[in-house]
């Protein structure tokens, strides 16, 4: 069957024929737009490619209207690369560190804004989370944000929000429910929505989730051709900053569904990975930072293995490694001051609601 789709070609009207890739979408505004994104991208480099975006269903669109948090992952046996496409744009933040068999991240695009961003009802124009009234009410499904964010302001009421941006725009606007939203700034940018930021979320407020901000490729482990093709978007300081992310939270066997957060930076060819757990309601919590050399040696060819799912045979093999590692030390550090006990706890208590 992979075969047969590889072969699939598309004849123009000059009676050239070139290959035809098809890309699949989740039908949500935002997976639209980010699949597009990447297609045009795609378009840019091989113009002789055809291009088919293919729209699917899939138990991650039923998720989104549940509380995404706890789904166990999106990734039921449905995973979208089962039908037949050879390319899915994810964001990385929703693909779990391992992967299916067969398949793999053959593309990590630049990260845009990872921080966090916090949408004002109308009414409360003007306001942060420091000046607005006590006991308002925040919108949010996210455990690492209610959790950095009831510590630090304490004044404030958390409830979970569901459905897709959209959806949660609209309940923010047209009811009463809620003062506010919390929300990634780049989902935010990529809807369109930039003006309706009204605060980013700093470290020191509310540290983001591993992968935040960065689109992924996924594709099957097997088909050379198409690695080969989007491995050209990989953007190799964003690479090293997910793996390391994704290594830590695999480690602490987070999973999507934990209060994890991380930060990190890349400076002088260091590698800074800072990374923190929490309690549910944030009053106890473990954060360190941990940094690493990445700088390049040499024009180094990498064998093209997975590292926490990802595959990134042009950009250095051991850069990757040290990022890798970094994680996992971090994981290490953390487990060892108490971090397995706060997430069982957390994990036990979230379930339990
Ligand atoms: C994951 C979380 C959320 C999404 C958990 C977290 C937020 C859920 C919620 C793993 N996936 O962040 O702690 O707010 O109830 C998601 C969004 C984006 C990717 C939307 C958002 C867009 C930004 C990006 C949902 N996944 O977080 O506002 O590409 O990083």
């Amino acid at each position: 069957l992979f075969w047969l789709i590889s072969v699939l070609s598309w004849q123009d009207g000059n009676g050239k024929v070139s290959r035809v890739i098809r890309i699949g979408t989740r039908k949500s505004q935002l997976a639209r737009i980010q699949t597009d994104s990447v297609a045009a991208k795609l378009k840019e480099l091989y113009p002789d490619v055809h291009l088919e975006i293919v729209g699917m269903s899939t138990t991650g669109d039923k998720i989104l209207d549940t509380a995404l948090h706890n789904a166990a992952c999106i990734y039921g046996p449905c995973s979208c690369l089962s039908h037949r496409v050879d390319l899915v744009v994810h964001s990385l933040k929703d693909l779990p560190t391992t992967l299916p068999p067969g398949f793999t991240i053959g593309a990590v695009l630049e990260r845009e804004n990872p921080h966090d961003a916090v949408v004002l009802h109308p009414k409360h124009v003007g306001k942060t989370l420091e000046t607005l009234p006590e006991n308002s009410v925040i919108g949010t499904s996210s455990l690492r944000r209610a959790a950095q964010l009831k510590k630090r302001f304490p004044q404030l009421e958390f409830k979970d929000i569901r459905g897709n941006l959209n959806t949660r725009l609209k309940k923010l606007d047209e009811k009463e429910d809620y003062a506010a939203i919390i929300l990634a700034a780049a989902g935010l940018r990529r809807m369109g929505w930039d003006n309706r930021i009204s605060q980013i979320l700093g470290p020191e407020d509310c540290m983001y989730a591993v992968g935040q901000g960065a689109l992924a490729v996924e594709v099957r482990a097997r088909d050379a051709d198409i690695l080969e093709m989007v491995s050209v978007l990989h953007h190799p300081e964003t690479v090293l900053r997910c793996i390391a992310e994704r290594a830590f939270l695999r480690h602490l066997e987070g999973g999507c569904s934990v209060p994890v957060a991380v930060h990190t930076e890349v400076k002088d060819s260091q590698l800074y990975l800072t990374g923190a757990v929490y309690s549910l309601d944030g009053s106890d919590s473990l954060k360190e930072t941990m940094q690493t050399g990445v700088a390049a040696s040499q024009e180094e060819v990498d064998e093209g293995v997975q590292r926490v799912g990802v595959t990134a045979s042009k950009i250095s093999g051991e850069a990757q490694n040290k990022a890798e590692r970094l994680g996992v030390d971090l994981a290490k550090l953390l487990l060892s001051k108490g971090a397995k006990e706060i997430l069982t706890v957390a994990r036990q208590l979230n379930d339990a609601r």
